[in-house]
């Protein structure tokens, strides 16, 4: 095959046109003459693939040869995207292939559409997990992620009279031309059984798990590369296939079609990605996921480490794992208990080999998202973890209040085990107690976690605690989205800045120059009237690209406000009814998002937000200065599309409430001027890109924490400032919903009655005030300009590869494998 398929320089356009025309032949097994659009995406991909696979098996040897310390991330979500464009301009031949189908009569950009977007993650946490991926690879670090090839990702959204509807993700339709299918990489997982107690010939008393039920776990392996190409890591992603002995248990007794449905019920286990990131749902499903891509994970990072180290001692110098949130959790007592059952290691050494090698990043402090587990639950599906448990919790506990005596309510708060609410295991602790560090994603979410929900372990392990802010790759975002940016950039600065993001400072004089003005202005410009032409082509909506371009997306969820930002909206369209706007400036307000299935609050704002664009497009008053637009099924490719043509970034979250965010750092890199609370990473942009290049309103956290004190009252608010009064009254008569007046009465109960929870009325006031300031800015397109460009200037420090880099430097001390 190597004469079909080589490819002797992948800058020889004919050698690579050889190596295209080849793969759609003997790959896809097609005639070149009778072909659609899909054929040459695969055939495409699969000659990426073979340029990526040489330098990712010359990566993987480098790694052996110099024994080189490895991270492995383990995550429930990788939030990949498509991966055709990216690997191009990572390995340096986009323009190349472009020019190769050129010549065929095709076109890159609109072949790489054909390509199903890996969704395999629900927003932050996994989209953060894929940014690290790629730096962990540009940065050459042998790093490799961990997770689950779900056959269903994250469903996709359409809306249908204005109200979201969930489909099926069936992304592995086509097949999956990056993956390699490795049906020897093969692991059991058990599950169920029971534990039994021996003594061994030692004397040492011993546990063995037994008459378990089994899943095997079949790994795909996905390479990826980092930028320049000289690395090529992986991701490996576990699908479960059924057990042969169990299904042979029913074949011996002549139940065929049992033995069959047992099958179809293990692989159903990596079905489909849960759909929540912001309330744990109690799912036997759920949990089993979770030990069952850990345990495969375990197995193969051990395998790998013994397959030229003796013992475990020097596992922490060899070997760091991440733990991605809580889900991967069980990990810690998973690897406790194939040291001490399967390899006779004593509790103490074990322990300490555990502790060291596993570190841990909490994404959230919403109380309904951290995980706890019924007592119950673990107990039938993984008994001898749940011995494990208890014994760590016993020990610790035992040291606690060796450390602190007679506080027993002390003892209570730390325990692992939960008595208060029917015997639950709270993960976090679990996962704060065997790591050596536990990072939170912004200085201010740091901060909390250490002053709130994690005070007491704070106290007990005072430099368990670290912050790591997120950070975004430039690669995709930057580069690969904003090409016009991203090339005049280079232009004026060089190209440096691709892979050190910090080198964008260089652009911060040029703010002052009115000729790089006008043309950073004409980039903006162009992606807002690309965007524009294709919400027109998909929704048959026409938008003004030369109307402020106000946008909010991202996960819809209270907190995050996206009803503050309909206040205003609301706001905004009665001032231009009433002739009492001035001299407004024309908006058209973007958002974005999907709701969990689950959640009513969240899809019922998507259905507001819908019925507010409606009424506002009848009314000839406000055509040409107001627009508002939902844009459905909200992805990484549709972040790609919208995020270059950003004006104004929408972050506009209760204080204290979202952890980071990395969508505030996508828009500000591209050129938007935040409005934002001092939430999450906004405090740490304002700091780079200075107070005067920012609009900041609101409740800090702090002040939140002394209103609801003091008793907050969301009818002060309302009896105290008209314009709000009349808002809300709108929604909640059904002004939006004439054919259904109630419609919106739970959302308007939520704030007037139900207290308010996530601070709306508190933050109305000052979010309209700041609102008028945008738009006296805008007015100027010169000062909006000049402000743009710093906060693109000064955002260079919000890249993954400084996140990265630390991570690598604070937690997991390994050293780049060049
Ligand atoms: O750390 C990545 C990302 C943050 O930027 C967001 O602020 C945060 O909401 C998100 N969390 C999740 C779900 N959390 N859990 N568990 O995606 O993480």
């Amino acid at each position: 095959t190597s004469d079909i398929y080589e490819i002797s320089n992948p800058k020889d356009i004919p050698s690579l046109r050889r190596a295209l025309v080849n793969r759609l032949i003997y790959s896809i097994g097609k005639d070149p003459v009778e072909t659609n659009e899909r054929d040459w995406f695969f055939a495409l991909a699969y000659v990426v693939r073979d340029l990526l696979t040489l330098r990712w098996m010359e990566s993987m040897r480098r790694y052996y040869l110099q024994d080189a310390k490895r991270v492995y991330y383990l995550s429930m979500e990788f939030l990949i995207g498509r991966s055709l464009v990216n690997s191009l301009l990572n390995i340096g031949c986009y323009n190349e292939f472009k020019q190769v189908l050129e010549d065929v009569g095709l076109n890159l950009d609109e072949l790489a559409e054909a390509e199903e977007e890996a969704a395999l993650g629900n927003g932050g946490l996994g989209r953060l997990a894929a940014c690290y991926l790629d730096s962990l690879a540009t940065l050459q670090l042998p790093g490799f992620g961990y997770g689950i090839r779900y056959e269903f990702g994250m469903f996709s959204q359409s809306i249908e009279d204005g109200y979201q509807v969930e489909h099926p993700d069936n992304w592995l339709r086509y097949g999956n031309p990056w993956e390699f299918a490795r049906p020897d990489v093969l692991y059991r997982v058990q599950f169920r059984g029971r534990v039994v107690e021996y003594r061994e010939s030692d004397g040492e008393v011993r546990y063995r798990w037994i008459d378990t039920e089994d899943v095997m776990a079949m790994a795909y392996d996905i390479p990826v590369p980092g930028y320049g190409g000289e690395t090529v890591n992986n991701l490996r992603l576990w699908a479960a296939k059924a057990s042969r002995d169990f299904e042979l248990k029913y074949f011996n007794e002549g139940n065929y079609i049992k033995a069959v449905e047992q099958k179809t019920r293990s692989e159903n286990l990596s079905k489909v990605l849960y759909p929540d990131d912001t309330t744990q749902m109690g799912r036997q499903l759920r949990l089993k996921q979770e030990y069952f891509f850990v345990s495969a994970s375990l197995q193969d990072i051990l395998k790998t480490y013994s397959a030229d180290h003796r013992g475990f001692a020097a596992l922490p110098q060899e070997v760091a794992v991440q733990l991605n949130d809580t889900h991967p959790s069980i990990a810690i007592p998973e690897l406790m208990r194939i040291l001490m059952d399967e390899y006779r290691v004593p509790w103490h050494e074990a322990w300490n080999i555990t502790v060291q090698t596993f570190s841990y990043t909490n994404h959230t402090l919403l109380p309904e998202a951290l995980e706890v587990w019924s007592v119950r639950l673990f107990e039938e599906l993984l008994p001898r973890h749940l011995h494990i448990i208890y014994e760590i919790n016993y020990r610790f506990l035992k040291e606690v209040s060796e450390r602190f005596p007679g506080d027993l309510d002390l003892i209570r708060r730390v325990s692992v085990v939960d008595e208060e609410h029917g015997s639950r295991l709270r993960m976090s602790h679990l996962a704060i107690i065997g790591s050596h560090k536990v990072n939170g994603v912004a200085e201010l979410h740091s901060r909390l976690m250490k002053t709130t929900i994690f005070r007491d372990f704070d106290r007990i392990f005072p430099d368990r605690f670290v912050n790591i802010t997120n950070g975004i790759t430039p690669r995709r975002w930057l580069n690969q989205a904003n090409r016009d940016l991203a090339a005049l950039i280079t232009e004026s600065i060089g190209s440096g800045w691709v892979t050190d993001l910090e080198r964008l400072r260089e652009l911060a004089p040029l703010a002052d120059d009115a000729a790089f003005r006008e043309r950073f202005r004409a980039v903006k410009l162009a992606n807002k009237t690309r965007l524009a032409a294709l919400i027109d082509k998909r929704l048959a909506i026409r938008i003004d690209q030369t109307s402020l371009f106000d946008v909010q997306v991202k996960r819809i969820h209270e907190y995050k406000r996206q009803l503050l930002n309909v206040l205003h909206v609301i706001t905004r369209y009665n001032r231009l009814r009433s002739g009492k706007s001035g001299d407004i400036v024309p908006r058209t307000v973007i958002f974005g998002g999907k709701a969990a299935p689950g959640y009513h609050a969240a899809k019922l704002i998507i259905k507001l937000i819908n019925d507010v664009a409606k009424a506002i497009d009848r009314d000839p008053a406000v055509d040409g200065v107001l627009k508002v637009v939902f844009v459905p099924d909200y992805n990484v490719s549709r972040a790609m599309e919208i995020i270059p043509a950003v004006e104004l970034s929408e972050q506009i979250s209760t204080a204290g409430m979202e952890a980071s965010g990395t969508g505030n750092m996508k828009m500000a890199v591209n050129g938007a001027i935040t409005i934002g609370t001092l939430d999450g990473a906004n405090i740490e942009i304002r700091e780079h890109v200075g107070e005067e290049n920012i609009f900041i309103f609101g409740h800090t956290a702090g002040q939140l924490e002394e209103l609801r004190r003091d008793g907050y009252d969301p009818w002060r608010y309302y009896r105290s400032n008209d314009e709000l009064k009349l808002a809300l009254d709108m929604i909640a008569t059904g002004y939006f919903s004439p054919d259904e007046p109630d419609r919106f009465k739970s959302l308007v109960d939520s704030l007037l009655r139900d207290g308010d929870k996530f601070a709306v009325l508190a933050d109305y006031g000052s979010y309209v005030a700041c609102q008028e300031e945008v738009d006296r800015l805008y007015r100027d397109p010169e000062a909006w300009t000049r402000k743009a460009i710093l906060n693109v200037a000064h955002c260079g420090w919000f890249s993954s590869d400084r996140a990265v880099r630390e991570y690598a430097e604070r937690i997991w001390d390994i050293p780049t494998c060049r």
